[in-house]
């Protein structure tokens, strides 16, 4: 009885999160924002999805709390940080691990992954060409490493990252491998055959592929 209550109490729970309004804040590019919106389509959350344009991000920058993006408003409520929104949306939504130590683990692949991001990100914006091959030679060492340490993380785990069942982070690393191919122009996960299948898996999951067959047209 006890816990047909509990199961009723978070069924009422989780609708009603379900029922809030949602914004989601950010870019016309993939980057920090993408994660997000995969993992509130695949939780069956609408949301408005505001796409700014880099040259009105200047108006915009101080009305943020932290001056950056993404922002998810949740009834009004600004949250910020990409992986503390994920966590969020991830915990009421059934996509974080079964046990602290699932959620260790989701939380360390995606700070692995997160590491390689913010290499990339600023080879991406920088403008001296000498610090800019610098840049490059650290991610010709580190991506292939990263891939490699997550194609044999995948291939341990049934088919997905932790736990061998879909969880926050094979949707916050399928959002981040198509950053990178835009980055890099090239398939990166070719010599990776279980985190590309893994990739294909989650870009193919009914709300994701509606999502994707219909975004609209992204920067990079
Ligand atoms: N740690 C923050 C980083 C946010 C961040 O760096 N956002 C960038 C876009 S990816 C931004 O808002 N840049 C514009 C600016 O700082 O003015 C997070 O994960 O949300």
């Amino acid at each position: 009885m006890q816990s047909y209550l509990l199961t009723l109490v978070h069924c009422y729970s989780s609708t009603d999160f379900k029922m809030s309004s949602y914004k989601l804040i950010y870019f016309n590019f993939t980057g920090l924002g993408e994660p997000i919106r995969y993992l509130l389509h695949q939780s069956g959350i609408e949301f408005e999805n505001k796409i700014l344009n880099v040259e009105e991000w200047p108006k915009i920058k101080s009305t943020m709390p932290l001056g950056q993006v993404p922002v998810l408003e949740i009834d009004g409520k600004p949250y910020v940080q990409s992986k503390a929104i994920g966590r969020l949306i991830a915990k009421r939504n059934n996509l974080y691990g079964a046990n602290d130590v699932e959620e260790y683990e989701i939380d360390a692949t995606i700070d692995f992954v997160a590491d390689l991001s913010v290499l990339m990100a600023r080879w991406q914006w920088e403008k001296n060409p000498e610090v800019k091959q610098k840049l490059k030679q650290e991610i010709d060492v580190k991506l292939p490493f990263t891939l490699q340490k997550l194609d044999e993380q995948v291939k341990k785990n049934g088919g997905f990252l932790v736990g061998g069942k879909l969880t926050w982070a094979d949707l916050q690393i399928a959002a981040h491998l198509e950053t990178l191919n835009n980055q890099l122009k090239t398939e990166v996960t070719e010599d990776f055959p279980d985190l590309k299948k893994l990739k294909e898996k989650v870009r193919s999951l009914p709300k994701i592929k509606a999502y994707l067959d219909s975004r609209p047209k992204m920067l990079f």
